[in-house]
């Protein structure tokens, strides 16, 4: 396998996903992973090489690339900014089957997975995820650490804040406003702004409470 060695900070099903993303693009190849759990394998043949006290010696070993793969949004966020501490360059992992347009910008440490699509001059921030079928239309803005789930749909001008997360399948409609930390249920239409740290849900999406906890 060609290309400069990536280490994969998580071993769990997004890093799975990750993996295969890296593999399709073909730029490089997977040195293996970090996790929880030692001595076992993500996939096929991806080793888990321990946790991430290991990173440090990885990066003196060569391997000088990182993507962080896990799916909670302010555990990624916090591993993204370690990653970058210890001296890593943080790589994005973008589908071959996802369509981006030539005006959009993304950040680092970015996940883009099949059939999403990125139209005119959207932003997306480091560390966040746009997955499968998803799509952010023309001059939205993802901060930092936002997950738009699987099959969501932001209409043009959506801004959401940083670490927030769009359940599966949520529509917004152009211009709202979502703030940092909120989550939005799966399902959901969202029709007015969302203040920071509130979890909201529904046809058309309700305030529910206040956030407590991060998602992935
Ligand atoms: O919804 C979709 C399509 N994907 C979800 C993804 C975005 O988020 C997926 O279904 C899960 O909800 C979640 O994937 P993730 O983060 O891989 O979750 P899980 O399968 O539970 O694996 C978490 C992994 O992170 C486990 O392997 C843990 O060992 C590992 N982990 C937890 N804390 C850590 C740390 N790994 C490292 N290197 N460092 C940590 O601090």
């Amino acid at each position: 396998m060609k290309g400069e060695p990536v280490v994969i900070i998580g071993s769990g099903g997004h890093a799975k996903v990750a993996i295969e993303l890296i593999r399709a693009e073909a730029k490089y190849q997977i040195a293996g992973c970090t996790g929880l759990v030692e001595g076992d394998f993500v996939l096929d043949n991806v080793p888990i090489l321990g946790n991430d006290s290991v990173l440090s010696a990885v990066l003196t070993g060569g391997v000088t690339k990182a993507f962080i793969a896990i799916g909670d949004n302010r555990l990624r966020v916090k591993l993204l900014a370690h990653a970058r501490e210890i001296g890593f360059e943080l790589i994005n992992a973008v589908s071959p089957n996802a369509v981006i347009s030539p005006s959009a910008t993304l950040g680092k440490g970015i996940a883009i997975m099949a059939g999403a699509v990125i139209n005119a001059c959207a932003h997306i921030g480091d560390g966040a995820i746009v997955n499968s079928n998803a799509t952010v239309d023309h001059d939205c803005f993802l901060s930092n650490g936002t997950h738009i789930c699987p099959g969501s749909a932001l209409a043009g001008n959506v801004k959401i804040g940083s670490e927030s997360f769009l359940g599966t399948g949520a529509c917004v409609i152009p211009g709202v406003r979502i703030g940092d930390r909120a989550i939005i249920g799966a399902g959901s239409v969202v029709i007015r702004d969302i203040p920071d740290d509130m979890m909201a849900m529904g046809v058309p999406a309700r305030i529910i409470r206040a956030v407590t906890t991060s998602f992935s």
